[in-house]
């Protein structure tokens, strides 16, 4: 009895072992970015959304059990809750968003997961409610054209426990919709990997977004 419960606790021991995996990830966000995995933050884009151009692309190694829900909180860049940039200058405008990542295993570089439409990505600012707002020359956050939708972050929403079924697919966009640029062009991207974003790259600025690797 005893010796059946020692053979027991080490397979138990094994197929724990066995579940943990190295996950390499690549990400670029237009342009700023968060990732956890089972609810525990495991990138946080450096480069400050305040950054004027911050289009880098990062890389990370990190270990986790399988099966694991990557979570990822996308910004675009907004100067206020009325979505613009550049308010009160020639350039004033809807700035756009776009995402791309990759998770591969790290000993063999295999494709485990990427950014593609069966991810699931919930618009919680979009912003503004009219495109005409950017032509304002004095547009107020909250006001006509300049309206916006805010949701609150649902509680637990990067748990691998929430469930997500309520939610989107992540829609795919072309990269001369997205026009990528600096980081994005230092990763080398599996073809299976695509740039998405809500329906508007433009007017959808903040983003959450879940996807799941089993294997
Ligand atoms: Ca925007
Ligand atoms: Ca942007």
């Amino acid at each position: 009895m005893r010796f059946i419960l020692a053979v027991t606790t080490a397979l138990a021991a094994c197929a724990a072992q066995a579940e943990t995996r190295d996950i390499t990830a690549d990400i670029w966000v237009d342009n700023w970015f968060t990732v956890y995995a089972n609810g525990e933050m495991v990138m946080e884009d450096p480069v400050s959304i305040t950054i004027e151009r911050s289009f880098n692309a990062e890389t990370e190694t990190f270990s986790v059990d399988l099966p694991v829900v990557i979570a990822i909180q996308a910004k675009d860049f907004k100067e206020n809750e009325s979505g613009l940039e550049y308010i009160g200058t020639g350039r004033q405008q809807m700035g756009d968003g776009g995402m791309i990542a990759q998770f591969k295993d790290a000993p063999t570089g295999n494709i485990l997961a990427v950014t593609d439409a069966s991810m699931k990505c919930l618009v919680v600012q979009h912003a503004p409610i009219e495109p005409s707002c950017e032509d304002e020359t004095n547009p107020v956050a909250g006001e006509g054209a300049c309206g916006f939708i805010a949701t609150d972050l649902p509680a637990d929403w990067t748990s691998p426990e929430f469930d997500d079924s309520d939610w989107p697919a992540a829609i795919v966009h072309s990269a001369a919709d997205v026009g990528p640029k600096d980081g994005y062009d230092e990763i080398t991207w599996d073809d299976s990997a695509e740039l998405v974003w809500g329906e508007s790259l433009k007017q959808d600025n903040t983003l959450l977004c879940r996807l799941t690797i089993s294997e």
